[in-house]
């Protein structure tokens, strides 16, 4: 097993002209074209500017960029110096992104440069924060200046340890704020050779790259996969379904990633006619459940049988259908190779029987180790024997082929964006119109789910939806926002005062 980073260096070193990373700026109208011997170049200036900032092995160091070059280079530069990567969706408003740094209490952040104005402030108030950088994206020229004529004399790589934290992703929960689940050197190097197995990932590949890189489906499995391969990337800073069609076409990509909602829209292009996607080897879907209709859809407009598979931030990437072999509608497929997944009863977490609903539990080198500072949230996750509840409902065929049957745990999936309806509801607690909400998600067409509020105003308040929408989008990021409120002058609620949310949705979403 080659440690992930450590490939990359040998593949520069083996293929120093091959490409790596060609970016397609929809934002600039520019291209730029990157080598895998610049890449590893550039990764080292920039570790040499980390290191004159004095970033040591452990610190957190954030992220908050436009999909952009610099955001790759510093990334890599920073697991690479054992420092630990904090991305985060550069949509986040400042209240959530105070308390992202707070509570990674990370020591370096960088920011991009175009909204320096509106997070000077919050910045200012982060107490562990040493210094912050912010960056003009629009072009690599800026960032280039910064990293050149470093003396890459003091410049080693860090010898990480499997243990060791390099990359934290933020997810939320059913109780109380986000919680930073730390992955490490051991973890991605263990699912990226698995997955390398799984779906033959070759040199020669080409993926075009269209979602976001602060997750674990654009960043770990599509990037640091394509990266760990030796193999190209296309990246494009947003999705555009009719670019996205033509370039898959006419570059000839090998290796496309994306979500329901994107695979939906490429369906319902302009363009679906007229492209052919026949030398695509691998489709996959993910980070949101695939209707039965869209596989369909997907078939038929292009004559791909899409791969689906699952996966979460906690543990990447851990079932799959098989890259040969069926892929079966409706099931998420077959445990990746090093992992072990089993089903079990959520009330005395007893194992069942192949056909009967549980919960998902996964075990592997590739379960993310603990959330960061949270023992008791950590604890609760595993089981005693050491399996990863995934909060996850699914079932087991006799074939061992896996399906999602819902989740044990109220969340909303939004165009593949995971939404945990008690932080929307703490924002909307916090209004003073506002008596008491609860937050559902109803089924959508484009989005999987649309998130939906039903609120109690406060006696005589007039607030309307509108306001409420908008105080909403100015806390959070736009994908938790609700996109309707429904306004009652009750909550159905159980005898123990719980809010009954199936109530809700058998009268809202239908
Ligand atoms: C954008 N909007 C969304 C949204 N994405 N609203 C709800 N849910 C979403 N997912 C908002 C925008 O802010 C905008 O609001 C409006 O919807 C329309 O924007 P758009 O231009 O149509 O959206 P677009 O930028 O094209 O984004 C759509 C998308 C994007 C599907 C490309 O959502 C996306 O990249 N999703 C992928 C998410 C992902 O990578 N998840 C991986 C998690 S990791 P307005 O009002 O401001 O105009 C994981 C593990 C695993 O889950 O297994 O993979």
């Amino acid at each position: 097993m080659m440690h992930f980073l450590d490939r990359l260096s040998a593949v520069a070193a083996e293929q120093p002209d091959k490409l790596a990373i060609e970016f397609i700026d929809d934002r600039f109208a520019s291209t730029s074209r990157v080598t895998y011997g610049e890449l590893n170049e550039v990764v080292l200036q920039t570790m040499a500017m980390l290191r004159s900032y004095g970033i040591a092995p452990g610190d957190r160091v954030a992220l908050q960029l436009p999909k952009c070059m610099p955001f790759i280079y510093l990334h890599l530069a920073i697991m690479r110096i054992g420092a630990i990567s904090l991305p985060l969706n550069p949509g986040y408003p400042p209240r959530e992104l105070a308390y992202f740094l707070a509570d990674a209490e990370a020591r370096f952040f960088f920011a991009d440069k175009a909204v320096q104005g509106q997070i000077a402030p919050v910045v200012a108030e982060i107490d562990s924060l040493q210094e912050c950088v912010f960056l003009d994206c629009r072009e690599d020229g800026a960032f280039m200046q910064m990293v050149e004529g470093r003396d890459l004399r003091s410049v080693q790589f860090a010898v990480n340890s499997a243990l060791a934290t390099c990359l934290m992703i933020y997810t939320s929960g059913t109780t109380g704020r986000p919680k930073g689940a730390e992955l490490t050197y051991g973890n991605l190097t263990a699912s990226l050779d698995s997955l390398e197995v799984a779906w033959g990932w070759r040199r020669d590949d080409l993926l075009l790259h269209v979602l976001p890189i602060f997750h674990v489906h654009g960043l770990v499995v599509a990037l640091h996969g394509a990266l760990h391969a030796g193999a190209s990337v296309l990246m494009c800073s947003k999705f555009d379904p009719v670019k996205t069609l033509d370039l898959l076409d006419n570059r000839r990509c090998t290796v496309f990633m994306a979500v329901p909602t994107i695979h939906r829209r490429l369906v319902d292009a302009p363009n679906a006619d007229d492209v052919d996607l026949s030398h695509l080897r691998l489709i996959t879907s993910g980070s949101d459940r695939l209707s039965d209709d869209l596989f369909e859809m997907f078939r038929v407009q292009f004559g791909y049988t899409l791969l689906e598979r699952y996966g979460m931030s906690e543990t990447s990437m851990l079932i799959s259908n098989p890259l040969h072999g069926e892929r079966r509608v409706g099931s998420v497929g077959l445990p990746l190779p090093g992992v072990e997944v089993r089903i079990v009863d959520p009330e005395d977490g007893s194992p069942v029987g192949d056909n009967e609903i549980g919960e998902v539990q996964v075990r592997g080198a590739n379960v993310f180790p603990r959330y960061w500072r949270q023992p008791a949230k950590t604890s609760e996750a595993f089981t005693p024997d050491g399996w990863f509840r995934t909060g996850d409902l699914g079932l087991r065929e006799p074939d061992g082929y896996f399906t999602l049957k819902g989740r044990s745990k109220d969340l909303i999936i939004s165009g593949g964006y995971n939404v945990y309806p008690p932080e929307v509801e703490l924002v909307l607690a916090e209004h003073p119109a506002i008596l008491a909400s609860a937050v559902i998600g109803c089924p959508d067409t484009e989005w999987g789910e649309r998130v939906a509020a039903i609120v109690v105003r406060q006696p005589g308040a007039t607030v309307t939806e509108a306001e409420i929408i908008d105080y909403c989008r100015q806390r959070l990021v736009a994908y938790k926002a609700p996109r309707n409120i429904v306004f009652v002058d009750d909550l159905p609620r159980n005898a123990m005062g719980k809010v009954q949310k199936a109530d809700l949705r058998r009268m809202l979403c239908s």
